[in-house]
């Protein structure tokens, strides 16, 4: 991952950051999961953030997708939140 989209992941990550209280995860997780299945796929991401690049997407995507099955549920995004030091290097 270069630089400017980490620091772009980041910027992203913290702006989200500011509460991190589970029920404000749970109400975020249901924004950004349009259609309600109770998974967030790629295009869901692209959606709710119109200002990144479809690779910045990808990357949000590989963050939050702990399994590897190119969708992220409840349970992987909050669990990304609490071990934001993953993948937060400084
Ligand atoms: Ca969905
Ligand atoms: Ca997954």
């Amino acid at each position: 991952m270069s630089d400017r989209k980490q620091e772009e992941l980041s910027q992203l990550f913290d702006s989200m950051d500011k509460d991190r209280k589970q029920e404000e995860l749970h109400s975020l997780f249901e924004e950004m999961d349009k259609d309600g299945d109770g998974k967030v796929t790629i295009d869901e991401i692209k959606n709710h953030f119109k200002e990144l690049s479809d690779n910045s997407c990808q990357d949000v995507m590989d963050i939050w997708d702990r399994d590897g099955d190119q969708s992220i549920t409840k349970e992987e995004f909050v669990s990304t939140f609490k071990n934001k030091s993953d993948w937060q290097k400084k």
